[in-house]
């Protein structure tokens, strides 16, 4: 008897209808958008991969939970049903809330970081990057050397190695040093996981030298399935088990909950220590709001606690990263370069192994994006060259081992059928990949420039 197929551990109650153009309209609009996909109106994309940030579809669950918001300026019940799920789920006694992820990075980094300090990690994002710079400190990559390979089939791809991490410490002294951040998953360098082991060794490392290690914990329970999927020892444990365990080796976390709490808006920084606590609570009340909500309402605080319980169930996960693979071998049986594994939200297009003829400096992963909204509808995002910004100092083009387009999956939108326009759309550009020519910057913003840069056609 053959094996029953594996199908979501949903069904759906509520549908929201997409438009879709034509492709002399979609070719129209991102002449006017000047070629950059974030200048696009969402009602103009019909399959939207541009993040899986915020982008999810909650449960009746999450939304039943809205109803229970309490909306008390200080104290709310809304809040301590948060913080309790989170120090249970994730074991951090201080919660301080924020309004998204780069919120948390700015509280934290304003309570830690100063102007020289040395930031490492693995491959920071870019607001994590960019809260680093604007404080004229320095984030360093101290990624394993096999992530830069998108060929590469290994399993935890997003490790931190250990040798450059003690070896930036010798360099730069631990004074200098104010955390180490590691990136569950590792976004930037395609969605890929951090092992148990490594995540223990770099603990060991940095509490060798006394420097507090955070996570970064946009999408930790992705993080947590593949620990399960692919780590021995770990295959008979839960979800919950697991997080537990990962945690339990940082320090503290800043988090992204339009990720892995499914909730359209939201974050929150977690703690061990009472005195960073401290430190972060001024900074919070003068950016975020008060102690008890940080930006946030107390509908979002419940949804997000709701998110945070069923984002670590096992079956969920299975569906969620299932499709990602499911677009990723799609796309490898036409002979498209990706980065391979699959990430965990999101398959990532080899851009410069895809249009070999454009240079780096003329964004060959922007030329793709523009291309596949113009064939397809699809909007996916530039992690290349533009979004590496360039250097704060040299002002010169940094451009980054891999130039990639991210495909990003929101939690519980799209079916197995969009997913086939995807593939199909990049069918279409592969077949004549030869013709396509590169991109100039028109307008840049003098950080994080991706956002709102503007192009012209070379
Ligand atoms: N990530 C993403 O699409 C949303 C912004 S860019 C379109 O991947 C990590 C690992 C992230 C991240 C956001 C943030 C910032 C921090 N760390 O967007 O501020 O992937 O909630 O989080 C995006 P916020």
């Amino acid at each position: 008897m053959t094996k029953q197929p594996y199908a979501e551990p949903w069904r759906i109650k509520m549908v929201e209808p997409v438009k879709i153009l034509t492709r002399e309209e979609r070719l129209a609009k991102i002449q006017e958008a000047e070629y950059n996909l974030f200048n696009l109106a969402a009602e103009d994309v019909y399959i939207d991969l541009l993040t899986d940030s915020g982008t999810g579809a909650m449960s009746d669950r999450q939304w039943s939970a809205m109803m229970l918001g309490d909306e008390s300026y200080a104290g709310s019940r809304s809040f301590l049903r948060m913080k309790k799920t989170i120090t249970e789920l994730l074991g951090f006694p201080h919660v301080v809330p924020t309004h998204q992820g780069r919120a948390a990075e700015n509280v934290l980094f304003s309570a830690t970081i100063k102007a020289g300090d040395i930031v490492p990690g693995n491959a920071h994002f870019d607001t994590t990057k960019g809260h680093i710079e604007f404080r004229q400190a320095i984030p360093v990559d101290c990624t394993v050397d096999e992530a830069a390979d998108p060929n590469l089939e290994l399993p935890f791809k997003g490790n931190i190695d250990t040798r450059k991490l003690e070896a930036c410490i010798a360099k730069y002294g631990v004074d200098k040093i104010p955390m180490v951040i590691h990136t569950v998953t590792c976004n930037t360098g395609g969605g890929q996981p951090v092992s148990m082991e490594n995540i223990k060794a770099v603990s060991a490392v940095c509490h060798k030298h006394s420097i507090p290690l955070i996570f970064d914990s946009a999408r930790f329970a992705e993080n947590a399935y593949f620990i399960k999927t692919r780590e021995a020892g770990y295959e008979d444990k839960s979800i919950k088990e697991i997080v537990k365990e990962m945690f339990s080796y940082a320090d503290g976390m800043t988090m992204s909950a339009k990720k892995d709490a499914i909730i359209n808006i939201g974050g929150f920084i977690a703690l061990k220590s009472l005195e960073t606590y401290r430190k972060c609570a001024t900074f919070n009340i003068m950016f975020e709001g008060y102690l008890t909500y940080g930006g946030m309402s107390g509908r979002d605080m419940d949804a997000l606690a709701a998110g945070l319980m069923e984002s670590t169930e096992y079956d969920y996960l299975h569906a969620r990263i299932s499709q990602v693979k499911y677009l990723g071998d799609k796309i490898t049986e036409l002979g498209i370069p990706i980065v391979k594994p699959a990430g965990g939200h999101a398959v990532y297009v080899d851009a410069k192994a895809f249009f070999p003829q454009i240079p780096q400096i003329q964004y060959p992963a922007q030329v793709l994006g523009v291309a596949l909204y113009v064939e397809a509808g699809v909007r996916g995002v530039e992690i290349g060259t533009v979004l590496a910004d360039r250097d704060p100092v040299t002002r010169e083009e940094r451009p980054p081992k891999m130039e990639l387009l991210r495909l990003a999956i929101p939690r519980r939108v799209y079916t197995n059928n969009h997913m086939d326009v995807v593939v199909w759309g990049l069918q279409q550009i592969w077949a004549k990949r030869e013709s396509y020519k590169g991109l100039k910057i028109k307008y840049e913003a003098p950080i994080m420039r991706h956002f709102t840069s503007t192009f012209e056609q070379l």
